[in-house]
């Protein structure tokens, strides 16, 4: 059984346009990325019991900040820019924005993150070049599936168990995957004891 820690507080801290610009800090970061809408602003409200702390966005490919959310008091939460629209990186990066490959490559605080992936949909290519290029950097990640609550749970497992099988096996160490609907807050308690785990493992 798992114990998921007390969130006590959760509270805006800054916003950054690029790595430069990101305030130094002590604590340990986890990061959140994925395609525009895929559901990272609201994985982070869910996880925080706060549905108004990460703005959540209609209009896909909005949020080009990278954010940073200061969870009680000593560690943090990153809601980084989405891929996959518009804003398309003009170097040989997988198509997805500087500053978050910046980021997730150089950022010395930043302990895990957090590569999200619509549950309901096919591997899609964005999303496989993007791993691609984690593993390549060696930057270590799991992977969420988020909006699990939208199609049956048996439609979720046969997606995750697909995707696991093209996508991310063979990677070591392998990456820890999670199921997760910000409406059910499925993957909750799992996702927060992983951070424990990292935290308590630094
Ligand atoms: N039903 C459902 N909708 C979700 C879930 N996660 C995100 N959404 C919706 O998907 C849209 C994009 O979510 P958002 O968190 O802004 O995505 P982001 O661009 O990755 O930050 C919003 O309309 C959310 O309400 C989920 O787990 N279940
Ligand atoms: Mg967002």
């Amino acid at each position: 059984m798992l114990f998921p820690m007390n969130i006590n507080s959760a509270t805006f801290l800054t916003s950054a346009t690029d790595l430069k610009s990101c305030k130094s800090s002590v604590y340990p970061e986890f990061a959140f990325i994925g395609r525009s809408n895929v559901g990272k602003s609201s994985l982070i409200n869910m996880l925080t019991n706060n549905r108004k702390l990460a703005k959540v966005s209609e209009t896909p490919g909005k949020t080009q900040l990278i954010n940073f959310f200061s969870i009680n008091g000593n560690w943090t939460l990153v809601d980084l820019p989405g891929y996959g629209y518009a804003r398309v990186s003009k170097d040989k990066r997988a198509g997805f924005n500087e500053a978050v490959a910046d980021f997730l490559d150089q950022r010395e605080t930043l302990l895990q993150t957090f590569v999200l992936i619509d549950s309901r949909l096919p591997p899609q290519e964005i999303d496989k070049e993007f791993i691609k290029w984690m593993i390549g950097s060696n930057i270590p990640f799991s992977v969420v599936f988020t909006k699990a609550d939208k199609q049956s749970t048996s439609k979720t497992n046969t997606n995750v168990a697909y995707f696991c099988k093209t996508v991310l096996e063979g990677i070591t160490p392998a990456p820890m995957s999670f199921i997760s609907s910000s409406e059910t807050k499925a993957g909750r308690k799992e996702i927060l004891a992983h951070i424990d785990v990292l935290m308590s493992a630094r």
